[in-house]
């Protein structure tokens, strides 16, 4: 119960890693309110986002589901204002919402280019700003959470669009982590490392997760709910004097240069 009754808000919440965050802080005794782009249904299946909400539900807590596209600043805004309506508040921010087309170098579109940039970073900016003014005004603090990755840290053939978003959410977190101290509002960041989830399937061929699988000196990709557990961390009073940090969720890949 390391939130307990804290309100959390969590960008892209309907699947994947944002899924999982958000049933794992319900877990710990949120109150959760998701974003979502997209929520396709298919027949006879809940939609993805109905489902996260029962899920949310069924652990005894309360969640609400609001759709929009988080690359338009006032998506941000509406996510925060949909929680305060719901729940009298907003504790906890997670900026999880992120794409990944895998493209190569020479040949990409500047508008995938630009939407990657729109979705991953600004996408965060809005959020940090929207829940940095809430928290502020409501004088108890809070915490705001980027889900960075690995690929800050390192490069990608085919994703010289995204890792400098991830670069920059972590970049941004420091930043506003000096801004909010004051406020006593921290900022962090998660660094997953290969986590399976839509994002990657098509990516992540026998081949290549068998390569992955033996890189990984825990000795398998990751999963939705390993990374979970961390930002629940980062939202809670354990991690009350951690602002500007990162913590890199990645099976130890990241230090397994062979
Ligand atoms: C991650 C990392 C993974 C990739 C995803 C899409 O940050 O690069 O390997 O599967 O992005």
């Amino acid at each position: 119960m390391l939130l307990k009754d804290k309100v959390v808000v969590v960008t892209g919440g309907s699947r994947g890693i944002g899924r999982a965050i958000a049933i794992e802080c319900a877990r710990h005794g949120a109150n959760v309110a998701i974003n979502y782009a997209h929520d396709p249904v298919k027949p006879g299946q809940p939609s993805p986002a109905t489902e996260v909400v029962a899920a949310i539900e069924a652990l005894g807590r309360r969640a609400i589901a609001v759709k929009g596209d988080i690359a338009q600043p006032e998506t941000a805004q509406a996510l925060v204002d949909a929680a305060v309506a719901a729940f009298g508040g907003v504790d906890m921010a997670v900026a999880n919402a992120g794409v990944c087309q895998f493209h190569d170098f020479l040949s990409m579109p500047a508008e995938l280019l630009r939407q990657t940039i729109a979705i991953n970073l600004e996408g965060t900016y809005f959020l940090a700003q929207a829940a940095g003014n809430r928290m502020k005004d409501q004088g108890r603090g809070g915490s705001i959470v980027a889900i960075s990755s690995i690929s800050a840290l390192v490069g990608g053939e085919f994703q010289s669009h995204y890792t400098p978003t991830k670069a920059g959410q972590r970049s941004l977190m420091q930043s506003a982590a000096i801004s909010l101290g004051r406020h006593g509002i921290r900022c962090n960041s998660v660094l997953p490392g290969t986590i399976v989830t839509d994002i990657n399937r098509d990516d992540l061929t026998p081949e290549k997760t068998a390569y992955f699988n033996g890189r990984i000196p825990l000795g398998r990709l990751g999963q939705p709910e390993d990374i979970a557990g961390s930002v629940v961390f980062l939202g809670s009073d354990l991690a009350r004097y951690i602002t500007g940090a990162e913590i890199l969720v990645d099976g130890g890949m990241f230090v397994n240069l062979q």
